[in-house]
């Protein structure tokens, strides 16, 4: 029987890609220089496609590929797949949930506390040799027992408001709905009203047509400046053009954020306004989540070929 031929849409670590490369037939799609000819030369014989959180499969990708079956994303975030299409067409699309809330949820808090405490201006006042010249830093603001918001309480909201408990945070969050799982914590219907009763607002929602700019320059405003932002799920959530104004005037105290529109590339001028932190879409990047999400990536596709359920089914 021939392998499988499959789609691979970015990179993977060398203990996802030998074993992917044993099963099935790939096609590297990040590595074409042509990527159309390449589309047109390989997409009729193409029957999965393995892609990131990030890259997903564009209508034009999936439209390329008349046989195409299952889609594997290797991520939680499926929004930059063409939901629309695959169900049209009867693709099945799965995810990575659970195995990487954990890590984004420490990445998270880590941000608060490195933003809030300046872990990396301190880093640099001792390097270029501030502290020996001028001394100690300037003061920072606390974390601990201060006003958290989470902007969506799915799996990775719920995780990150368990860990601010510990620092005796009062804990609102924001959802479609209340959720039966927060009862220690208050629902606040609007984004908005939300900002207002927060000193740090944490976007942990899942991108949709429905989340994009939820974070707008009243959302910023009502956070004020002694608010920050922390975005740990995607840049879509965030109108950008409204957080670099309301960092550049004051609106706003701080962001740290690890997502970014058009990313690996930036908005150059998030390198020049002040009392951000940058990160490099990292939250969910250990060994072991990574591990973990790399084994349910080809868990998925072996149940589809196999005809058997598939792990994490998305659609
Ligand atoms: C990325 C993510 O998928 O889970 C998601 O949705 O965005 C991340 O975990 C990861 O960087 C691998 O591409």
């Amino acid at each position: 029987m021939p392998k499988p031929v499959v789609l691979q849409m970015g990179a993977y670590p060398s203990w996802d890609e030998t074993p992917l490369n044993e099963a099935y037939d790939l096609r590297r799609y990040f590595e074409a220089a042509d990527k159309a000819a390449f589309l047109a030369e390989h997409g009729p014989s193409i029957r999965a496609i393995a892609t990131r959180g990030e890259l997903g499969a564009s209508r034009e990708i999936i439209a390329a590929c008349p046989q195409l079956e299952v889609i594997s994303v290797y991520g939680v975030g499926y929004d930059a797949v063409d939901l629309g299409t695959c169900r049209e067409r009867g693709i099945r699309v799965t995810n990575t949930p659970d195995v990487l809330s954990g890590d984004v949820a420490d990445f998270a808090v880590t941000m608060m506390l490195a933003q809030s405490r300046g872990v990396v201006a301190g880093d640099a006042w001792v390097r270029d040799g501030s502290w020996a010249a001028q001394g100690g830093m300037p003061l920072q603001r606390r974390a601990f027992g201060r006003r958290a918001g989470i902007l969506g309480l799915g799996r990775i909201g719920f995780e990150i408001a368990r860990r601010l408990t510990g620092f005796g945070m009062q804990i609102a969050y924001s959802d479609v709905a209340p959720k039966d799982y927060a009862a220690d914590w208050s629902f606040v219907k609007d984004a908005e009203a939300l900002a207002a009763q927060s000193d740090f607002l944490f976007v942990a929602a899942a991108a949709s047509q429905e989340t994009r700019h939820i974070v707008d320059a009243p959302v910023l405003k009502a956070l004020g400046p002694d608010g920050m932002l922390i975005n740990v799920s995607r840049a879509s959530n965030v109108d950008e053009e409204a957080l670099i104004a309301a960092l550049a005037d004051g609106t706003l105290g701080a962001a740290a954020l690890d997502v970014f529109e058009g990313e690996p590339a930036l908005d150059p001028r998030f390198r020049e306004v002040p009392n951000i932190l940058l990160q490099p879409h990292q939250a969910s990047g250990t060994v072991e989540t990574r591990k973990a999400m790399g084994e349910l990536v080809r868990a998925n596709l072996a149940a589809h070929f196999a005809g058997t359920p598939l792990v994490t089914p998305v659609i």
